[in-house]
């Protein structure tokens, strides 16, 4: 099995991290998109749409999507479990998994897309998405700072996936943005400290 990355991503970074929570050793192949390695024909053959994270199985199965993969490897090793115990649990991590991602992930990646010198000749960038963007996504966050009274993690007490999904969206907000959690709003901030201190968070 090999896992063929994108270092900086975060969506290829959600997999690193859950694939050190897991405590798994899994050979690292990085692509190099700069150089357009991941438009390459044996690339494409892998995944026709030419992102990263990929997940090759040793028979040549590949499986794309970062979600996918993680549902992957949490099927093949439950232990510690990070996508819920039991169905109602699968259930309730899957909607804050998908909230993280719609939420934030997803836009924080757009505003990039349109703001990034580096999109700049391959995105046709419009100003006033990544403006609305950024309004959406400091709404979001007031929002989960609400959402997080008396809560550990995104989900409740366990650290799951959806939490990897959202510390990686807060890390590139911060990051490639400048977009910080702000002052007033310390259930976030706590709880970005809390996750981003656990030894996998720079995996
Ligand atoms: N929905 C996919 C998104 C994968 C994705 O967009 N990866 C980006 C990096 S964050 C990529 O490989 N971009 C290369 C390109 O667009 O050329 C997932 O969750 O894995």
């Amino acid at each position: 099995m090999k896992l063929y990355d994108l270092p900086p991503s975060p969506n290829a970074r959600r997999v690193r991290i859950f694939i050190a929570e897991k405590g798994l050793e899994i050979p690292i192949v990085p692509v190099n998109m700069m150089t357009g390695e991941n438009q390459s024909e044996g690339y494409l053959a892998k995944n026709s749409l030419g992102k990263m994270p990929l997940l090759e199985l040793d028979d040549g199965t590949c499986i794309a999507e970062s979600a996918a993969i993680c549902r992957y490897l949490e099927e093949m090793n439950p232990n510690p479990p990070l996508m819920g115990r039991n169905p109602l649990e699968r259930a309730l991590v899957e909607m804050w998994h998908r909230r993280m991602e719609f939420e934030f992930l997803i836009p924080v990646i757009t505003i990039f897309l349109h703001t990034g010198e580096m999109w700049k000749d391959r995105v046709t960038q419009i100003p006033q998405v990544a403006e609305t963007g950024i309004l959406n996504v400091k709404e979001r966050m007031e929002w989960l700072d609400r959402e997080l009274d008396g809560k550990e993690f995104i989900t409740g007490e366990d650290y799951t996936v959806a939490d990897i999904t959202a510390q990686c969206a807060f890390v590139m907000a911060k990051a490639a943005l400048g977009l910080r959690i702000a002052e007033d709003q310390p259930k976030l901030s706590n709880w970005f400290t809390r996750v981003s201190s656990r030894p996998t968070a720079r995996a």
